[in-house]
């Protein structure tokens, strides 16, 4: 009968602090965090191949991310990051800009947002659903000046 609440207080303490994690550590993912550092990066839509290039991106939370990103295909793509409520066309052999501050710690889909077609691409099919990149945005301590006083650094 013991073991049953033991389970019982184990499953309580869980649920409290995922709670805990809800109310105070996801909290930490809103505040205005911004490192200052401003990221370029440009993205390619290869021609022809359903792709991002680079399709891995790594940026510090609180950077400013600033893309160019360029189609050489002769027909339109999309660029859509959910996470940063970015959804922009991107007009056949156009370029465009999306700029965010990337707040959000964790790992993000960046894909094609508008219907591009398909095709073989080294002896494989691909097409609009395979054209996603992923951005890592990499959970950052606020260097020491910039961190108020008596501050101490929380882990996750
Ligand atoms: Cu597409």
């Amino acid at each position: 009968m013991n073991k049953y609440i033991y389970l019982l207080i184990g499953m309580i303490a869980i649920l409290g602090v995922g709670v805990a994690y809800k109310n105070f550590g996801a909290d930490k993912n809103k505040a205005a965090i911004t490192t200052g550092a401003v990221k370029e990066i440009t993205i390619r839509a290869q021609k022809n191949k359903w792709n991002w290039s680079p399709e891995d991106i790594t940026v510090n939370q609180g950077d400013t991310v600033r893309l160019t990103v360029i189609t050489e295909d002769e027909y339109d793509h999309g660029l859509a990051i959910d996470a940063y409520g970015i959804s922009q066309r991107l007009p056949a052999l156009g370029t465009i800009q999306a700029e965010f501050v990337a707040t959000k710690a964790g790992d993000f889909p960046f894909y094609c947002s508008v219907p591009c077609g398909e095709g073989m691409v080294d002896g494989k099919k691909r097409g609009h659903f395979d054209q996603v990149g992923k951005i890592h945005v990499t959970h950052t301590m606020m260097n020491g000046e910039k961190m108020p006083m008596g501050e101490t650094m929380k882990t996750q």
